[in-house]
């Protein structure tokens, strides 16, 4: 349980954690090695592989070569079963808490089972709730599930609490990939007082003064991927 024992640490000393997301749709194999070089050289701390849509035998050939260039562990955080393979170190665990679609809330974690019985990645059991943002999320799309509306902050409290106590190690509130807006502080404040596990937080952070508004509010992880993925030259403001 290395990787979550490091989230907990982490989060307990208020040591802000950055995971740069490599959607294996979006990352081609040629040019893994030279975007890895800028993650080790930055402050990221976790690798995350994982996309709403990634055809089959990608993500593996993707992680192998992802784990020849770092140490940071590599996490996937898969949109679908076809996503695991036991060559990254842990995996999130998702259940999409926040939408009403059973194949996300148990389904797929069913069908996951005896793929996940054959390797030895940490399984780390995660809350995800995906909040409005204004426009269709991909994670909205292809789950066909609704965002929790950013005006209703007691039922995204609420949620995210009804994880926790349903055993979830995570919790994970998404605005989704390449969102208009990140989630509003007050939101993440918000959930952060009520929670007891460690919270993360994703979609639209594109500046590093988006990075702090998120930590100050209180997240302990922040996941970025489309920033980097637009302009690597935004690893150059987050150098070690
Ligand atoms: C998406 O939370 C992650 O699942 C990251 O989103 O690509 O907008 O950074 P971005």
């Amino acid at each position: 349980s290395s990787i979550y024992q490091n989230i907990i640490t982490s989060s307990l000393k208020s040591k802000k954690l950055l995971a740069v997301l490599i959607d294996p749709d979006k990352m081609s194999l040629e040019n893994a090695a030279s975007f890895i070089s800028k993650v080790n050289s930055s402050v990221a701390t976790q690798i995350f592989v994982g996309g709403s849509e990634v055809d089959e035998g990608i993500t593996e050939a993707l992680v192998i070569e992802i784990k020849r260039y770092t140490n940071l562990p590599v996490i996937l955080f898969p949109g679908d079963v076809i996503q695991i393979t036991d060559k990254a170190d842990g995996i999130l665990f998702l259940s999409l808490i926040s939408g009403r679609n059973p194949d996300y809330l148990i389904g797929k974690h069913v069908e996951a089972v005896s793929k996940l019985k054959s390797t030895n990645l940490e399984i780390i059991s995660t809350g995800y709730i995906l909040i409005e943002n204004g426009k269709q999320t991909s994670v909205e799309r292809v789950s066909q599930t609704k965002p929790i509306k950013r005006s209703t902050i007691q039922t995204i409290v609420d949620t995210a609490k009804a994880g926790e106590l349903l055993g979830a190690k995570l919790i994970y509130l998404e605005a989704g990939s390449g969102a208009t807006h990140p989630i509003e502080p007050e939101i993440i404040a918000k959930v952060k007082k009520e929670l007891d596990v460690p919270l993360i937080v994703g979609g639209g952070i594109r500046s590093s003064s988006e990075l702090e508004s998120a930590y100050k509010a209180g997240a302990d992880l922040v996941v970025i991927g489309t920033a980097f993925e637009d302009n690597e030259d935004f690893f150059n403001e987050l150098k070690k």
